[in-house]
């Protein structure tokens, strides 16, 4: 019989990769999905007909344990949190539900429908359960690159609600003997990631120079580096770390760094522009507390999992500008469209 699989954040980045590799691996993939007129899940149901669809919000344990128990899923992949750095500092106390206590309730949901109780060992037939935590935890870095044993020092709202999730899906392990992991992600992007991510916004607005519909585009920190990586890439790691033979933690990242200077430089080349004529800095884009520099030791994923990215930035970068120069040319509209590359 064909694996089944419960996906939260189906509609968002991620969710829409991962539904992919999963349907291709044949499994039986559900998506959790909240609101009652979502314009994203009519978005994602375009791309991804054969995913099915249960209502749910992490805000609401209820409809969380329903899910669970119509779905009757082998593995849950909980990708749904408000994933967008600089809105925790407005909504920090939405974000603390959602993307914090929203692991609590999945962790919980799984726990009462699969009769898990304290000191209870691994079983074959349980539910294996993913939990999407994030670089974001390292924040102000101890040591580079970072990796499964390095210190957090979370640096922003979302940061700390990623960490209290991370550690209680340790504590989940720890108490009930649950197959719970978490892979800690560095910036993963593509061609479907949300506009207000700075690689997207990047993309889309040399597009829209290019094509002639801006003549600038405002950005923050400059100076700011991550480890940048393509998320088609990523998602193979998260199926990877459901089955393996030990429930353990992972980091998930290419080892390279870059600076957003770079981005932009690469961007802006990749369509024959130079930046520095297009580019202004504003200073209201700059956040109250920034993480300088993210770079991943991903061996242990490597060497355990056999997990290795395979599209490198420059490659992730022109791709993006393309996709979007596409859909721009097309009189697409991003924030619009209904439709995903
Ligand atoms: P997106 O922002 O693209 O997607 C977030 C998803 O969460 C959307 O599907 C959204 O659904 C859903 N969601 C928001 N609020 C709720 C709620 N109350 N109940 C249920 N679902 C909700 O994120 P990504 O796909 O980029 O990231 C996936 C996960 O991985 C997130 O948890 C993110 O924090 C984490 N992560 C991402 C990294 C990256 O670089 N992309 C790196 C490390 C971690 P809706 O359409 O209803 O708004
Ligand atoms: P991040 O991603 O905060 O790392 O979180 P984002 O793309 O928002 O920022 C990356 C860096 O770019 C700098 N920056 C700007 N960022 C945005 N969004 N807009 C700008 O105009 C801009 N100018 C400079 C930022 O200051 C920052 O240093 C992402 C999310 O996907 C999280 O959910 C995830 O957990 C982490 O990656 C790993």
């Amino acid at each position: 019989m064909a694996r089944r699989a419960l996906i939260t954040g189906i509609t968002g980045q991620d969710g829409s990769y991962l539904a992919e590799h999963l349907l291709e691996q044949g499994y039986e993939v559900w998506g959790l999905a909240r609101g009652q007129a979502n314009p994203r899940v009519s978005r994602m149901r375009k791309l991804l007909s054969d995913v099915q669809v249960v209502r749910g919000d992490l805000l609401d344990q209820g409809s969380l344990i329903s899910a669970v128990e119509r779905v009757q899923p082998d593995e849950v992949y909980n990708l749904g949190a408000i994933s967008f750095v600089p809105m925790s500092w407005e909504q920090a106390e939405l974000t603390a539900e959602v993307t914090g206590m929203g692991v609590l309730r999945m962790l919980e949901a799984i726990r009462v429908c699969s009769g898990v109780s304290r000191g209870a060992s691994t079983g074959s037939g349980q539910i294996r359960f993913y939990q999407a935590s994030s670089s974001e935890m390292f924040g102000q870095v101890s040591e580079t690159p970072q990796n499964e044993r390095t210190a957090f020092h979370p640096r922003s709202p979302y940061g700390v609600a990623k960490a209290y999730g991370h550690f209680l899906t340790q504590n989940y392990r720890e108490s009930y003997g649950m197959f719970a992991v978490s892979g800690i992600l560095f910036n993963h992007e593509s061609p479907r990631r949300g506009a207000e991510f700075v690689t997207r916004k990047v993309s889309l607005g040399v597009a829209r120079i290019k094509l002639g519909l801006a003549t600038e585009l405002r950005l923050g920190n400059l100076e700011a580096r991550r480890d940048w990586g393509f998320a088609g890439d990523y998602v193979k790691a998260m199926h990877l770390m459901l089955r393996a033979g030990a429930p353990e933690d992972y980091v998930i990242g290419t080892g390279r760094m870059k600076s957003v200077r770079e981005l932009v430089e690469a961007a802006f080349s990749a369509a024959g522009l130079d930046w520095e004529r297009y580019v202004v800095t504003d200073q209201t884009l700059h956040r109250p507390a920034e993480v300088d520099l993210l770079c991943a030791d991903p061996k242990k994923a490597r060497v355990q999992l056999g997990w290795e990215p395979k599209v490198a930035f420059d490659e992730l970068v022109a791709l993006m500008v393309e996709s979007d120069l596409r859909l721009l040319s097309n009189g697409g509209d991003p924030d619009q469209d209904s439709s995903w590359p």
